[in-house]
C-alpha cells in the first residue's frame, strides 16, 4: 500500500529543509493532507498553487564540485509536483534570466498555449517577466516539466542547464502493491563538444538493421568525410548525478530487508541514453513513460533515453551496501549512481555488473494482441548531414530540417483518427522520437510486433525502423522531434496540424 502522498505544503517545507540531498524525493511517510485551500485562492485570482522561479544559482553536485546552472526554484531537480488528475491547477512561473523560457509539461494531453513549445504557439515566458498558467492535469501518472527552448551552439541553454523536475499525476484510484516510492533523476552537467564519438546502442533489441538504410546512410557519411569534412559535433559531459548528487556524496537510500520500493526513474539529460542496475537485484517494470504496462515484467536493469521514464519496484531481498548506477564504467566513476544501504550492514558501496541483457520494448507489450488498423500511414525518413551546419550535424525528416523560417507543419491529421508513423533511420545515431500533446502505442520495433506499450518517447536505433501509432484527439499544432537537444536544434522536428 503507497504511504508517500506529498501535499503541495509538505513538498514545500521538505525541499527547503532537504535541498541539495539525494533523499529529496523519497516521499515517507507523509500522510495526505487536503488540497482545496489553495485551490480556491487561485480560482478567484489570489496565489497559485505551485510557484517555479527560473534563475541561475550554483548546485553543489558534490563537495567542492559547484556548478553553476540554471534552475527551478534554486535546486535541482526541481521541485517534485504532484497534482491530481482531473483538478484543476495554477501556476506562476517567474523568469529571472535575460531570455526568454519556455516550460513543457511532457507527457501531459493540454492545450497549445500551455504546453510549453514556442513551435505549437505557446507564448514565451518573457525575460524578468512571469506567465501564470492554469490547466487540467492528465493523464495520471510519472510525467515531468523542462525547459523547451532552443539552445543551438550554447551549451549554457535549453536541456543542458538544471531546468528539469518530475511531476507525478496522482490517479482517482492508486492501488500500489508496494511500500515506499523513490524518484530519481539522471543527469549529467559540464557540457562540451567533440567531435564525432560513438553513441552505445548494441543494448537494443532486436538488433536488426536495414541494408538499405545502413547503405544510404554511410555513403551519405563517406561522401561528406571524402570532402574533407570533420564529423560533427557530439556533446559529452564532465559531471554525472542521481537527483543531483554524484555517487558517494549524496545521502544513501536507506532500505529495509523485505521492504518493496518502487522506482520512478527519469533521464533527464539533454542528449544521452541512460542505464540503472542494482546488484544482486531485479527491476519488475510496472510503468513506462508513466502509463502502466499490459502486465509486470522483471528486468536485471534498465535502460532509457533521453526523456524516457521507468518505473519499476525493487524487492530488497539482498542485504548489503550496494551501488545503483549506470552500467556504462566510466559514467558511472565519475558520478552516475547512488548508494543503497539496508540497515544495519556496514563497509564500503559495492559494484557487480549485471550479465549482459538486451532492452527489447516488445517485451513489455502483448506480442500476440492485434492492434486496430490505422487510418492513414505517415513515412518517414531520418537522416544526417554531416557537420553541414557550421561544424554540427543537420538533421532532416524526409529530407527537409525543421528551421525558425521553415517551421509549417509537414503532416496533417483529422480529429478522432488513428495515424501510423512509419519510422526509418538513415542513421547511425539512436532517436529519441517524442510526439508533443499526445501518447502512442508501439506497434513494431525491427519487425516484432507489440500492442500495449503507451508511451511518449521511444528510442529508435541506428539503420533501424520502427512504427508507432497515435490517436488524433487533442487538436492544436503538435511537435514531433527528436529528444536529443543537439538534434532537435538542427532540424529533427516536425509540426502536426489538425484540419
Ligand atoms: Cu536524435
Amino acid at each position: 500500500m503507497p504511504t508517500s502522498r506529498f501535499s503541495r505544503r509538505d513538498f514545500i517545507t521538505a525541499a527547503g529543509t532537504l535541498a541539495g540531498g539525494s533523499l529529496l524525493y523519497q516521499a515517507v511517510g507523509c500522510k495526505p493532507s487536503a488540497m482545496s485551500g489553495t485551490k480556491e485562492a487561485a480560482s478567484s485570482g489570489g496565489p497559485a498553487d505551485y510557484t517555479l522561479t527560473i534563475a541561475v544559482k550554483p548546485v553543489e553536485l558534490a563537495p567542492n564540485r559547484i556548478v553553476s546552472t540554471t534552475t527551478y526554484n534554486g535546486q535541482f531537480p526541481g521541485p517534485l509536483l504532484r497534482f491530481q488528475e482531473g483538478k484543476s491547477v495554477t501556476i506562476d512561473i517567474h523568469n529571472q534570466t535575460d531570455t526568454p523560457e519556455q516550460l513543457h509539461w511532457h507527457g501531459q494531453f493540454l492545450s497549445t498555449d500551455v504546453d510549453g513549445a514556442a513551435e505549437e504557439g505557446t507564448p514565451f515566458i518573457p525575460p524578468h517577466g512571469s506567465r501564470r498558467i492554469t490547466f487540467v492535469p492528465k493523464p495520471s501518472g510519472y510525467r515531468f516539466y523542462h525547459t523547451h527552448v532552443h539552445a543551438g551552439a550554447n551549451l549554457g541553454a535549453g536541456q543542458y542547464t538544471g531546468l528539469v523536475g518530475p511531476v507525478y499525476i496522482e490517479p482517482k484510484n492508486n492501488p500500489g502493491n508496494y511500500d515506499r516510492e523513490v524518484f530519481l533523476t539522471l543527469k549529467e552537467f559540464e557540457a562540451t563538444y567533440s567531435r564525432g564519438g560513438d553513441m552505445a546502442m548494441d543494448f537494443l533489441s532486436p538488433a536488426t538493421t536495414v541494408k538499405e538504410l545502413k547503405d544510404s546512410g554511410e555513403n551519405a557519411m563517406n561522401a561528406s568525410l571524402a570532402k574533407g569534412m570533420p564529423h560533427g559535433f557530439e556533446v559529452g559531459y564532465g559531471s554525472f548525478t542521481i537527483n543531483g548528487r554524484m555517487l558517494g556524496s549524496g545521502e544513501p537510500i536507506r532500505v529495509k530487508p523485505g521492504e518493496r520500493v518502487l522506482f520512478h526513474v527519469l533521464n533527464g539529460s539533454a542528449t544521452e541514453i541512460r542505464s540503472l542496475a542494482l546488484p544482486g537485484h531485479t527491476f519488475t517494470v510496472v510503468a513506462m513513460d508513466g502509463n502502466p504496462i499490459p502486465k509486470p515484467v522483471a528486468v536485471p536493469g534498465l535502460w532509457l533515453g533521453t526523456a524516457e521514464r521507468v518505473s519499476a519496484i525493487v524487492e530488497m531481498n539482498h542485504p548489503g551496501i550496494w551501488i545503483l548506477g549506470d552500467m556504462a564504467d566510466d559514467d558511472r566513476q565519475h558520478g552516475m549512481g547512488t548508494v543503497v544501504e539496508y540497515t544495519g550492514q556496514q563497509g564500503k558501496p559495492r559494484w557487480v555488473a549485471p550479465k549482459p541483457f538486451r532492452w527489447n520494448y516488445t517485451q513489455f507489450g502483448n506480442p500476440e494482441a492485434a492492434v486496430p488498423a490505422p487510418d492513414q500511414v505517415f513515412d518517414m525518413i531520418f537522416a544526417k548531414d554531416n557537420a553541414a551546419e557550421g561544424g554540427f550535424n543537420r538533421w532532416t525528416i524526409n529530407g527537409v530540417a525543421f528551421a525558425e523560417d521553415h517551421m509549417q507543419p509537414m503532416f496533417r491529421v483529422q480529429q478522432g483518427k488513428r495515424y501510423r508513423l512509419r519510422m526509418r533511420n538513415a542513421s547511425d545515431d539512436i532517436h529519441p522520437i517524442h510526439l508533443h500533446r499526445h501518447s502512442f502505442e508501439l506497434t513494431r520495433a525491427s519487425g516484432q510486433q507489440s500492442s500495449g506499450v503507451i508511451k511518449d518517447v521511444v528510442m529508435l536505433g541506428g539503420y533501424q525502423e520502427m512504427e508507432i501509432d497515435f490517436v488524433a484527439d487533442n487538436p492544436g499544432l503538435t511537435l514531433f522531434h527528436c529528444h536529443q537537444q543537439v538534434h532537435m536544434d538542427f532540424g529533427f522536428m516536425a509540426l502536426f496540424e489538425y484540419v
